[in-house]
């Protein structure tokens, strides 16, 4: 049954419902039943989303933007409607809005290309935080190392929150671009973008915000939000892998050239000069993921489907729990005790190195990440090479939650 048809439900029924329409989840790893806490790498793909892409090979596989025969319409017209669904789900003005991307880091590289090398020189600054992504700091530093620009870092105090005041500290009228995570992937902090965007346009600068973990968890709105970018990658919220969107405002995207260049991106191509094609498509060059595009689609209007304010409600009450429950652990370190939380739960344990420790609650079959999270500067901040990073998704269960408990317990008595 589609969760849509889902109502009055208990919380526990209600969860069983979701569960059910992923069909990984009845899956055994290692002897166990697979108990998924992975989510802030990848999300897990319900049938629908799978059916979608199947059906898309099975029956219209084709070219888009080209063929004059049958499958290429019948596939421009799906790819396009994923396009159509994404516009919605985010609350952009115009599909002109929507550039499909390959994720979150293609977004990003997009715009510190584009728009950085045509509008960045000497003098000028970008400003990021000091929990964000590689992916929203490598291409800012890349660009600005060639542009001759300055990229200038907001702390972050010991719960992992940026405050409003270093924000406007560090906001000038030399401040071009801000890009901010909606929700950070190592900490789980959610950020105060809607305040920070208010004063980046108070000081004439640009925000781009990276919603790749943001998305799944925190119902947004590009009208109310505000922000000049927000980019996201599709398989963080149930869509396949190899998706992502850039959302720009259409003025914005209008006056940047393109970033890369090939076919559909082209009006006219001559030796001397070439002119470029309409928005969306200035931005993407060659074939893309059209398995992807459309699967994106489904995923998103399956999410709505769902509710993100029901996805928020459960979540928050599940980290809740989770972080209690691990704070009653001898030895653990919650990294990241922001008062705005939402899905992860990231620590480190006295005992136990977190890549021992995803090991042994991998045989457990709890899958978690340990690592850096591909963000270097938040563990520098702590000290820490690693932490092991536990993150929920609606279909997740208080159950689970206890199976990862007994999972600790387990290591901690095996090595403590
Ligand atoms: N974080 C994680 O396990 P891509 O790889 O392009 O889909 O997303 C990049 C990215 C950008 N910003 C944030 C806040 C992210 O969390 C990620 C991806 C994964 O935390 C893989 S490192």
């Amino acid at each position: 049954m589609n969760s849509t048809a889902v109502t009055d439900l208990n919380s526990d029924d209600q969860v069983a419902q979701w569960r059910a329409d992923f069909p990984i989840l009845k899956t055994q790893v290692n002897g166990h039943p697979l108990v998924y806490l992975d989510n802030g790498a990848t999300t897990q793909k319900p049938q629908v989303v799978i059916d979608a892409v199947s059906h898309y090979y099975e029956n219209t596989n084709s070219n888009i933007h080209r063929g004059v025969h049958q499958l290429s319409e019948l596939a421009t017209e799906a790819y396009e409607n994923g396009r159509e669904q994404v516009r919605r789900f985010i609350g952009a003005a115009s599909v002109k809005e929507v550039v499909f991307t390959r994720g979150t880091t293609e977004s990003i590289n997009l715009v510190a290309n584009s728009w950085g090398m045509a509008n960045l020189k000497a003098g000028d600054e970008v400003l990021v935080t000091e929990m964000e992504h590689h992916s929203n700091i490598v291409p800012w530093q890349m660009v600005t190392e060639r542009t001759g620009a300055l990229l200038k870092v907001v702390p972050i105090n010991d719960a992992g929150e940026i405050s409003l005041d270093d924000v406007r500290g560090l906001i000038s009228d030399r401040t071009k671009m801000v890009a901010i995570s909606q929700l950070s992937n190592a900490l789980g902090t959610i950020n105060p973008v809607k305040e920070v965007i208010e004063m980046a346009h108070q000081a004439g600068a640009l925000v781009l915000v990276d919603g790749a973990q943001a998305i799944a968890h925190i119902p947004v709105d590009m009208a109310d939000l505000d922000c000049d970018f927000y980019a996201f990658s599709g398989h963080k919220i149930f869509g396949p892998t190899g998706t992502g969107v850039l959302y720009g405002k259409e003025a914005l995207l209008e006056a940047m050239p393109p970033w890369q260049g090939g076919g559909d991106m082209i009006r006219i191509v001559r030796f001397e000069k070439s002119t470029w094609n309409d928005l969306p498509y200035k931005f993407e060059a060659g074939t893309p993921n059209i398995a992807g595009g459309i699967g994106l689609g489904v995923a998103l209007d399956y999410v709505s489907g769902v509710s993100l304010e029901k996805i928020a409600a459960h979540e928050t009450e599940l980290l809740n729990y989770a972080s209690r429950k691990l704070q009653e652990l001898p030895g653990l370190k919650l990294i990241g005790t922001a008062k705005h939380r939402a899905s992860i739960a990231s620590f480190v344990l006295d005992q136990l190195h977190a890549h021992d420790l995803g090991t042994i609650l991998d045989s457990e079959g709890i899958a978690i990440r340990a690592g850096h999270h591909c963000a270097m500067p938040v563990m520098q901040h702590y000290g820490v090479a690693a932490t092991a990073r536990a993150s929920f998704a609606f279909y997740n269960t208080f159950s689970e939650v206890d199976r990862l408990m007994d999972g600790l317990n387990k290591a901690v008595e095996m090595f403590g």
